[in-house]
């Protein structure tokens, strides 16, 4: 017998929405929101894109988060960071939808890899056995936070595809670069394209979620299409979209906020509420749709997730590795 010892962030099996039921909320929260009915539902079809592998995602009884409060979908996919659409949060929800083209997409590993190659993003999900959901929290270093929702699969499936040599210590990500597309990418001072990275054990913690969707939907284009990284437990920044590229390394990455203001942010970017950016605080954060009783709450340890990953971290002074 198989017996089946919960993870601390999974949910005992009587708390858990059916899969069918959750779908079913979903998709009435959805419409809701969306402000249509059920005949206007239909209208919605012709998404971004059409299909993309893994669709519907696989039921994840165990994907926490059944006690946070999810954003709204509108919200999510309305209020983004993604200069290269834009500074403004408004700005990429108009900008990325413009004839960005994200269907068909490769990504290319390289680097310290014994799989070394360039793939097609659905040939990977389908090869990774699909998509399943996690409901995460989603915090800015600005300090808003959000609840999303996301589908994908998780990161580690990556890394084992990738077969990292021994010498690799490190995985790096790249944004996609098409300054034609993209009209924030034409201010050449950002140094494009975006550049991500994690330590390979940070990459290969449970929690480390490659995202194909939101609300059992593909990833709409502001949000990071046709993939991004979630990493709930850092800051947003660390969630880089649109990926063309991963690259095995012996070497810390040089992420681009480093790049761009060094003293401001550093390369863990862990969640902490007791070190603070220096110029404001990380103690509490503005939730997103919150409204104005509960639109502020207490910003916590890894963002929720310290039982999770503070193992990663033992040892590591995180006020000097911010
Ligand atoms: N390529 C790219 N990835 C990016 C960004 C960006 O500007 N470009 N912004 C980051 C920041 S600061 C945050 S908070 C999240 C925002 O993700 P969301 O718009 O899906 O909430 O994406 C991150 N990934
Ligand atoms: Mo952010």
């Amino acid at each position: 017998m198989r017996i089946h010892v919960p993870k601390d962030w999974e949910i005992a099996e009587s708390a858990a929405t059916p899969e069918r039921e959750y779908r079913a909320r979903t998709r009435r929260d959805f419409l809701k929101m969306a402000g249509i009915g059920i005949a206007g539902a239909f209208l919605l079809r012709p998404a971004a894109r059409a299909a993309l592998a893994g669709f519907p995602s696989r039921a994840n009884p165990d994907y926490p988060g059944t006690d946070l409060k999810v954003t709204p979908y509108n919200l999510i996919t309305s209020y983004n960071n993604f200069y290269e659409f834009g500074m403004d949060k408004g700005d990429p929800v108009g900008e990325a939808n413009q004839g960005w083209k994200t269907d068909p997409w490769a990504i290319e590993i390289r680097g310290l890899a014994r799989n070394p190659g360039k793939w097609d993003v659905d040939d990977l999900v389908k090869k990774f056995g699909g998509t399943e959901e996690r409901v995460y929290r989603h915090r800015c270093v600005e300090a808003w936070s959000m609840v999303v929702p996301w589908d994908g699969f998780p990161l580690a499936k990556l890394v084992d595809f990738a077969d990292p040599k021994p010498e690799a210590k490190y995985i790096q990500f790249t944004s996609f670069l098409d300054p034609k597309s993209a009209p924030g990418q034409r201010d050449e001072s950002f140094g494009w394209p975006y550049v991500e990275g994690l330590r390979l054990d940070e990459a290969r913690n449970e929690l480390a979620f490659v995202a194909t969707g939101i609300y059992g939907k593909p990833i709409p284009n502001q949000n990071g299409a046709p993939l991004r990284l979630v990493t709930p437990w850092k800051y947003g920044f660390k969630g880089i979209k649109s990926i063309v590229r991963v690259e095995l390394t012996s070497r810390e990455p040089f992420n681009t906020w480093q790049r761009l203001a060094r003293n401001e942010y550093g390369f863990y970017a862990n969640v902490n509420p007791s070190v603070d950016h220096p110029r404001w605080s990380q103690a509490s954060e503005r939730v997103i749709g919150g409204g104005f009783f509960s639109g502020r709450q207490p910003t916590l340890m890894f963002n929720g997730y310290e039982k999770q990953v503070a193992a990663l971290y033992k040892g590591l002074d995180l006020a000097r590795n911010y």
